[in-house]
This record gives C-alpha cells, structure tokens and sequence, in this order.
C-alpha cells in the first residue's frame, strides 16, 4: 500500500465548489452543459486548481484540459500516466458524475506534491470536453476525438441542437486549445467515476473493478403524418405522428424485455404543431439502446427497423431516421482491472467485477492506450438527477484505491 496520503477534505470541498457552478435553485441539481457560460466557469475554476499544484496545463483544440505533474526524468515527450473524466453536466445534474473522477485525479497529484515527491512517470489529470453529449452530439466528444475517432474539424463543426456550432463557442468561452488531439498518448488511462447504478449499493460493494462497458446506439426518428382537426377526424381516417411515436416507444420496451440485456430510452420528444385540438402532424424524438454485447445490440437496432417500416405502412406516415451516435462495447485492459481488484482487496475493501451501464471517456481513451475503470456506489442507483449521492467515506475510500493503483502502476513502470 501506498504511504502517500490523499487530502480527502479538500477534494471533498471541491467536489462541492465546482458543484456550486450552474446551480439551479428551482429545479435542483446543477445544469454545466459543455461551453455554456456555467461550464467555462468549472474550466476557469479546474485551470485554476491546477495551476495552484503547479502543474503543466495544456488544451487542445477541441477544449480538453489535461495537467501534469512532470517526473523529473520527463524531457517533455514521456508518455504519462493519465487519469481523467468530465466536467460538463447534463441539465440539473448531480455534483459526481465525470467531476469526482477529474477531482480525485487532482488529490492523487497533490498527494505527491504534498510530500514534494516526483513520480518515476509524468502524471497527468484530463477533463474532457462535451462527455454528456447534450447539445452537441456524439457523447464522449472530446475523448473520441482525443483518440482519433472523430476528426477535430468535424467535431468543431458539430451544430448543437440549439443551432450553435461548436468551434464558435470553443472559441467564446476561451478554450480553443493549440495541442493537436492525442498530442499526449497515456502509458496507461484509470478513470474513477460513480456507478450510477444500483449494483454496488444493492450487493453492499464498495469498489467496482469496471472491466466493459456497454455498447450504445443514439438514433433521431422524425415520423411525418397529417395535421387535422381532433374533433372531426375519425380515427380510421388518421395519419397520427403522436400515435405512432407513442406506439414505438411501448415496441421499444417489448424489445428491451424480450432481449434480457437491451435498454431502450426514448428521452426526448417533440410533436409539431404541439396543440391540444390537433392531430399531430410532425413527431420527432430520440432513441437510445445500449447492449454489452454487440450481437444483441445490432439485434435490437434491426428490430427497431423492422418495426417502423411496418408501422409506417400501416398507420400511412411516413419516418425518417438519423444515426447520432454507434459505439460498440469496450473491454478493459485486464492487467489494470487485475491491479484494481488488489488494491481493494490490499485495504480490505469489499468489491466486485461489473460492467459500465453508462458511457465514459475511459472508453474512448481505451482505443490508444490501456484503461480501465473504478466505481463506487451510487445511493439508491441515482444519477444524472440532483439526489445523486455517494458519501463522504465512499467518495474518499474510491480515491484512496486510485492513489494507490497509481503507485503501484507507477512502480510497475
Ligand atoms: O450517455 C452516457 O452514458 C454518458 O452519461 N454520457
Ligand atoms: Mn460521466
Ligand atoms: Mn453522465
């Protein structure tokens, strides 16, 4: 075990600081979505973090922010050990998801800084640009371009859903970075985050050694029927977009069920002209499937197909699908899960193997380096919703394992 000594409080007390940023009295939680106003305020307060640690900031251009403590035998180009996540939120968000994991990476630094020790290995913390995936699409942005999955220009090109383009509020808010993505490959990549889900919690775990990560599939489906008069159409006479939209997202549920191991979400619908005494003419809305295993995930995408062609047919509408986003499932390296699962069983901490539900940077950074993932418990299963909560002791004994993986990576070395 590591005899470094993680400043617990004061990654608590950030946690709660950046958590301060974008609150949203009315409907709780807080809302950072990526380059707004709010976000650029996390940013500011997370450069300003690093900069009082004396790290080496650098942004690339498409905004992720990495900080690295330089060992003393970096000439500059040594590939660190890097750990990281995001700062941006979804709307009224809790104050762990993607932050503790950023957070924690800090306190793993300044328990080095503290006792004014150089790591054999640079190490770096990253904050990932856009993980939610909320006004710009895909999730996981920053990181897939960071790993060469999406090129920089397309990514800064991206038109967010409220009509702006990315590279111009990159450019607002002040952090069009010069460092060309992937300008800095991880040796190795460790991602701390909330489960998110109720595993931990309902098995009385601790620690979660992460070794995949789901597939998920984001479609857009624009179904066009007919306008008219909700008192005088007979209802055999109807081409109903809000009927069918309705219909598929019932057929979505029956295809989750069937399948055992599919999720179906549709979370966002919008029906045109939206009036209460007409037929919708227009719906519009989102589906997310997620899977661990791609047979099934494809599976559950045909289906879904199958099903609107036939609905098209009989209901006379017509729909229109656009893919948003397609990541097949990841495997961690299993080396790093391995030394994940010693670390807890070296603190006595309870723990078990599980897969991510939820999409992360680790699962991008995983295409150029080795990554894996640690979870702690989520209470009552509860994220991306202001009652997100893990407590203070889970919170400190999560970082506590990162720290000491960290050290163990770095004497591996
Ligand atoms: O969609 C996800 O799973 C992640 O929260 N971006
Ligand atoms: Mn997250
Ligand atoms: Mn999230």
């Amino acid at each position: 075990m590591t005899d470094l000594q993680l400043n617990g409080s004061l990654m608590l007390q950030q946690i709660q600081a950046l958590g301060q940023l974008g609150a949203d009295a009315e409907h709780g939680g807080r809302t950072r979505i990526a380059l707004t106003d709010a976000e650029k305020a996390g940013r500011d307060l997370l450069v300003g973090w690093m900069r009082e640690l004396g790290l080496d900031i650098q942004i690339d251009r498409i905004g992720n922010i990495f900080g690295t403590l330089r060992a003393a035998s970096d000439q500059g180009d040594q590939q660190p050990l890097m750990m990281g996540s995001h700062i941006d939120t979804v709307t009224n968000a809790g104050a762990l998801d993607g932050c503790y994991g950023v957070l924690a990476g800090l306190a793993v630094i300044r328990a080095f800084r503290d006792v004014g020790e150089s790591p054999q290995r640079s190490i770096t913390v990253g904050a990932f640009t856009n993980e939610e995936g909320v006004r710009y699409q895909p999730d996981m942005m920053g990181s897939l371009v960071y790993a060469g999955g999406l090129s920089v220009a397309r990514a800064l090109d991206t038109l967010g859903t409220d009509g702006t383009r990315l590279g111009d509020e990159l450019e607002r808010i002040g952090y069009a970075g010069t460092q060309e993505p992937g300008f800095m490959v991880p040796h190795e990549y460790l991602e701390l985050h909330i489960e998110q889900g109720p595993i931990l919690e309902a098995e009385g775990a601790l620690i979660g050694v992460v070794e995949n990560l789901q597939g998920i599939s984001w479609q857009q489906v624009e179904v066009q029927g007919n306008a008219n008069h909700a008192g005088t159409t007979p209802t055999h006479l109807r081409h109903d977009a809000g009927l069918v939209a309705s219909a598929i997202g019932v057929e979505l549920r029956r295809i989750a069920l069937e399948s055992g191991t599919t999720l179906a979400t549709v979370g966002c619908m919008k029906f045109e002209p939206n009036v209460i005494n007409v037929i919708p003419r227009k719906a519009t809305f989102t589906v997310d499937l997620r899977d661990p295993d791609e047979t099934r995930l494809a599976d559950a995408e045909c289906r879904l197909s199958e099903y609107l062609d036939k609905i098209a047919e009989e209901k006379g509408v017509s729909i229109a699908t656009e893919r948003l986003v397609r990541f097949e499932p990841v495997v961690f390296n299993a080396g790093l899960a391995d030394e994940i699962e010693a670390s807890a069983k070296g603190f006595g901490f309870s723990h078990r193997r599980m897969t991510s539900g939820a999409g992360h940077d680790a699962q991008m950074i995983a295409r150029i380096a080795p990554a894996a993932m640690i979870f702690v418990p989520s209470r009552d299963g509860i994220s991306h919703n202001p009652r997100e909560h893990t407590d203070d002791d889970q919170l400190i004994k999560g970082a506590q394992v990162l720290l000491d993986v960290v050290t163990r990576r770095l004497g591996a070395a």
